[in-house]
């Protein structure tokens, strides 16, 4: 086993740069984290009718999603329990059945194993049909986005997201109709660790206005303003930075959801027209949000940016490479021209061949094989900033760090990465975990900025 506390010092906010490329620590990732926490799977909006299907992956595992005559939705290893061939090969489709094409082999959309060529005539009957089905991975949704996970010990998707769906909520159903993901995916492959693009999506707007200024300056908007790092923006007020239960995590930028959109009249106006109801549905301390960019990691490898509207998930293929899906998110009931605008501007910022996308990818790539060199891999990284500026807020929940500009989430992240790692079972998770934000209380920073009438 690797040495957890040599590689993620949860007290000093610093990691061993060998957990970006070591192969062990990356086959324990697959069993410890990809084995037992919720991945994304689809969104409802993909797979509408009976028998509609895509196949995806969670971890490296190949997994097949069905929408079944009830309505309900199940996932299966999409690997053939005779010689383990793929069982269906196509991205996404409708079928009644999947046959395997190596000996026909017949399975339902439900998994099961319902014909076996020359069954009677050369298995002479010894084949049970009823223990050789596809098996079956745990689906549950929210809000209509589907999560898949192997543990039948992890604890329910709700509480997977606690505290953290409750922000989601914001834009998921604050306005009462709810979201959607434009498909299909597009597809790249990055030469990068998984973690690389999840930490930075989880929470680094250090980046934005230094790694994207050029993108930011021709976009103009109100990000535009960041590109640089110029001294004298009163970042404190710009936005807050948060992390949740079991390693999730976002940063919002306040009034900025539309920034990136060139074409933003319809976008802008569909923000406006909702707002109140936000506030009506869930208060006002979501809705203060609801305007606003943000930047998201649900643990372990879903990210995404509402406002841009891009949709992430990186699969991991190794400990130095990705493959990439990119979704957009669009709101229901907006009409469709704002919903094909949206789509062409999250294209055009976070699609394969993106602005801001291309920008990136450079810095995830370096990040992960940089480290490989014998001396270089003894070294540490740093993830301090804000580290103390960060607490129990009096209103949101979890632990709230004072400046979108920050690695609060960071620290969420990888404390959860760290326990997740360690940890036997869910069981031994639930234990530890149960005091996650321990180290937090009763630090009175937000108190304290309150009382300082900041
Ligand atoms: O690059 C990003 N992750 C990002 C871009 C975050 C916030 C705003 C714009
Ligand atoms: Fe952040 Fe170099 S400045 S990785
Ligand atoms: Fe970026």
């Amino acid at each position: 086993m690797n040495d957890m506390d040599q590689l993620v010092d949860i007290e000093n906010s610093t990691q061993s740069k060998k957990i970006f490329l070591d192969q062990d620590i990356y086959e324990q990732e697959q069993e410890r984290i990809f084995g037992r926490c919720w991945l994304f799977l689809a969104h409802e909006s993909l797979i509408p009718k009976a028998g509609d299907f895509m196949t995806t992956t969670m971890g490296e595992d190949p997994v097949i999603v069905v929408r079944q005559k009830d309505g309900s939705t199940k996932a299966f290893i999409n690997s053939c329990t005779h010689r383990g061939n793929k069982v269906c090969s196509a991205e996404s489709g409708n079928a009644r059945s999947f046959v395997c094409n190596y000996h026909g082999w017949v399975f339902g959309s439900d998994g099961s194993l319902i014909d076996v060529p020359l069954n009677e005539r050369c298995y002479h009957g010894t084949i049970d049909k009823s223990t050789h089905g596809l098996p079956g991975i745990r689906v549950e949704s929210y809000r209509g986005f589907l999560f898949g996970c192997f543990d039948q010990d992890a604890p329910p998707l709700d509480e997977f997201l606690g505290d953290f769906g409750w922000y989601l909520d914001t834009w998921m159903v604050g306005a009462g109709g709810g979201v959607e993901l434009i498909g299909p995916a597009m597809k790249s492959i990055l030469n990068c660790n998984w973690k690389v693009p999840a930490e930075n999506f989880v929470g680094d707007a250090y980046h934005v206005g230094w790694t994207h200024a050029a993108a930011l300056e021709v976009l103009g908007g109100e990000l535009a303003g960041l590109a640089g790092n110029q001294a004298d923006m009163p970042y404190d007020d710009l936005g807050l930075q948060f992390t949740t239960r079991f390693g999730h995590g976002f940063g919002v930028i306040r009034h900025a959801a539309a920034s990136i959109h060139v074409k933003r009249e319809g976008y802008d106006k569909f923000l406006r027209d909702t707002l109140p109801a936000v506030a009506e549905n869930l208060g006002q301390a979501r809705a203060d949000l609801y305007d606003g960019h943000w930047n998201c990691t649900t643990f372990p490898n879903c990210s995404f940016l509402y406002g841009t509207n891009t949709f992430k998930v990186w699969h991991p293929r190794g400990p130095g490479q990705i493959e990439v899906w990119t979704y957009t998110i669009v709101h229901k009931d907006m009409d469709e021209e704002t919903k094909k605008e949206i789509v062409k501007q999250a294209i055009r910022s976070f699609g394969t061949a993106g602005t801001l996308e291309s920008d990136d990818g450079d810095n995830m790539t370096n990040c992960t094989h940089t480290n490989q060199g014998r001396m270089t891999r003894k070294g540490r990284m740093d993830a301090t900033m804000g580290i103390r500026h960060e607490g129990h807020h009096p209103v949101y929940p979890g632990i709230v760090g004072s400046s979108f500009i920050g690695e609060t989430s960071y620290r969420g992240f990888y404390r959860f990465y760290k326990e997740a790692m360690s940890a036997e079972s869910w069981g031994d998770i639930r234990a530890q975990d149960n005091h996650w934000d321990e180290a937090w209380k009763d630090n009175g920073f937000w108190e304290a900025k309150a009382g300082k009438g900041e």
